[in-house]
């Protein structure tokens, strides 16, 4: 099967110099078939040592597990636990920025400060604390504390959550009593809910899972905010995708995962002319290279503009590239193989957290107390292993695509404004209202091995922009929209329908570009999905309208991980239509994906569109749009 649509990828798994017995996750992908069908349809539990227990998908096997469970009660339990994990992944990065900006403000981590000052306002402001003439650190201090709770058990709904979605979201919750009241705790009780013998109603178990979503919203926005106060809200930045960005005169050092706690220091101290005089001394005359990979790479392409190598699903072929010489690791997303397939290379991986270490990496622990200590030890070790890289091993591909990133909620704003300083969403409403704008479409998630990488992503968005369709990206969505040219103003010329074409034109003009703005906004990595809530909710509220009513939608074609699940399910009750690329394990109960993809509509508004074949995925999310502009009136 074809592995890649990218010609890069493709070129490095085609030459590279690594040896016959590298193994790829393509390869470990093959060597799974057939995969098992239980598993694939949810239907297999193993919620204790009696199991694991299957049940018999053509119903001439066991209906039931040994506890009784049933298909649907199985399936439920599966679906909610998954959106429990991926907002542990969530709730674990938020709280490590809140951490850290308490001991940047009791002077334990001196490497970190507040940056974005009119940022902190903005968010205490939001969450109701007071401003007046109070000191950026009492109000950062105040907030730290607002946050911490957000955690615990504070017994009424989540500030982040309630504060930033329009009041009809908060009634669907309370109405259906998924509004959460501690990130943490709903995690815990999804876990308690959904061991042996405890909840067995499975529409009640989903209920659950909505409301742990909700507390994944929650994690996400506290971690996008704390992250713009203490590194910056983005701005738009021009830079540039793809393996052809690693660069053989270079110290390429490869940042991977999501916190950006390392990787901004990273990026930051990467800058100093005497490490730069170091990695000149050991031979690579261009110096240092830092590039990103997944969603840190999006973290640190839009706050200071470094490259972004590759996405999740390559990061294995970084390595193959034989010039990467330290690949550097937080959490998430990080594939155990990458120590491995180092093993053939000189690239050295180095895992940096106390929960994520691998067999084969070195570790480095990252203490944020010595936050610029431990970045340049780390950059010393890629400088380091640089001297021992082997020549005729290198195989970079030429291919990279200019991208310009940032595109936060305040950077559309701000360059929505230079068209009309008083009332800068007017344009983008008039512009949605005339049909200039069709509708907008979220891409999320990661990619696939299901799927030949970025397939579905470039098929969909090629002709959802011929048909007027903006669109918004985060995570690997963004990575493939950057690495395939769609985030530069030639694609709005080349890619977006007429209208578009002239809207984006007219801002980007505007805003000073003297040329169109990209038809694809990157708006970040995937804890930046409620940056696209944001400029929802601002539209929602100006119509006077709920975000259900409107011509927006989202879309994961290859979604992957549980964190997708989490931000999927979030996006259904925040009142998005959300499709689906790759079926989640849930077909073996009818109930469960009713439920999912109609019963839920009547109660949020959102619900999941499961189209795996891309072009029937366009035209049920173009009649989703015009049915919901018709709904509002629109033509
Ligand atoms: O959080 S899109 S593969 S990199 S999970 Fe992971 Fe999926 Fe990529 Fe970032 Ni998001
Ligand atoms: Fe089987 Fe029930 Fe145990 Fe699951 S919880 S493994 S269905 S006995």
């Amino acid at each position: 099967m074809t592995q890649s649509t990218d010609r890069a990828v493709t070129e490095v798994l085609n030459n590279h110099k690594g040896g016959s017995q590298i193994q790829t996750v393509w390869d470990r992908y093959e060597a799974q078939q057939p995969q098992c069908g239980f598993g694939e349809l949810g239907l297999c539990c193993r919620h204790c040592m009696q199991g694991p227990c299957r049940i018999d998908p053509f119903g001439e096997g066991p209906d039931r597990g040994i506890c009784g469970a049933t298909a649907d009660t199985i399936v439920a339990r599966g679906l909610a636990r998954a959106i429990a994990g991926g907002t542990a992944s969530h709730s674990g990065h938020a709280l490590h920025l809140v951490h850290t900006l308490k001991k940047a403000l009791t002077g334990q981590a001196p490497d970190y400060a507040i940056k974005d000052k009119d940022k902190l306002k903005a968010v205490a402001a939001r969450c109701g604390i007071e401003i007046k003439d109070r000191s950026s650190k009492k109000i950062a201090l105040e907030l730290v504390e607002l946050a911490l709770a957000e955690f615990g058990d504070k017994g009424e709904p989540l500030t982040w959550a309630a504060s930033t979605v329009t009041a009809g979201r908060i009634e669907a919750c309370d109405k259906l009593g998924i509004v959460p009241t501690s990130i943490d705790g709903s995690i815990a009780e999804v876990m308690h809910r959904t061991t042996y013998g405890v909840d067995a109603d499975p529409i009640n178990i989903l209920l659950g899972g909505l409301k742990c979503a909700v507390a994944d919203y929650t994690a996400c926005h506290l971690a996008t905010d704390l992250s713009d106060i203490i590194f910056g809200t983005p701005q738009p930045v021009i830079s540039k995708a793809n393996l052809g960005v690693l660069r053989e005169e270079a110290v390429n050092i490869a940042l991977h995962g999501h916190n950006p706690l390392l990787s901004d220091i990273i990026a930051q101290v990467a800058s100093d002319p005497a490490l730069i005089t170091e990695a000149k001394k050991a031979g690579a005359s261009e110096g240092l290279n830092v590039v990103g990979i997944c969603c840190t790479g999006n973290e640190i392409l839009m706050r200071h503009g470094i490259p972004l190598a590759t996405s999740s699903i390559s990061q294995e072929v970084a390595i193959m590239t034989g010039v990467l010489d330290a690949m550097v690791v937080d959490y998430q997303c990080i594939m155990p193989a990458v120590a491995t397939i180092a093993e053939c290379f000189h690239t050295k991986v180095i895992t940096t957290m106390p929960i994520a270490k691998m067999p084969g990496a070195e570790h480095i622990p990252f203490d944020e107390e010595n936050a610029v200590k431990c970045a340049t030890a780390i950059i010393r070790q890629g400088i380091e292993r640089f001297r021992s890289r082997n020549p005729d091993k290198i195989c970079i591909p030429h291919e990279s695509s200019t991208a310009i990133a940032g595109f936060s909620a305040e950077a559309i704003i701000g360059a929505l404004s230079k068209v009309d300083a008083d009332d800068p969403l007017k344009p983008l409403i008039d512009n949605i209202v005339a049909g200039n704008i069709r509708g907008i479409c979220l891409f999320a998630g990661c990619n696939t091995v299901k799927v030949p990488q970025d397939y579905n992503y470039v098929e969909m968005v090629k002709r959802l922009l011929a048909e007027n369709v903006l669109i918004m990206a985060t995570g690997c969505a963004s990575s493939a929209y950057a690495r395939h040219g769609f985030m530069t103003s030639e694609a709005t010329t080349k890619y977006a329908g007429e209208g578009l074409a002239a809207v984006l034109t007219a801002i980007g003009e505007a805003a000073g570009l003297e040329a169109p703005l990209p038809p694809v906004l990157h708006i970040g990595s995937c804890v930046d999905n409620p940056r696209a809530v944001d400029i929802a909710t601002a539209i929602a509220n100006k119509l006077g309208v709920d975000i259900s009513k409107l011509p927006v939608v989202a879309s994961a074609p290859e979604a992957t991980t549980e964190k997708a699940v989490a931000i999927g399910t979030w996006a259904v009750v925040g009142g998005l239509p959300t499709h689906l690329g790759v079926i989640p394990p849930v077909l073996g109960s009818k109930l469960v994906a009713e439920t999912l993809t109609s019963t839920v509509k009547d109660l949020v508004g959102g619900y999941f569109v499961i189209e795996p074949d891309p072009n029937k995925a366009v035209k049920a999310l173009l009649a989703i749009i015009d049915e919901r502009r018709a709904g509002l009136g629109l033509s």
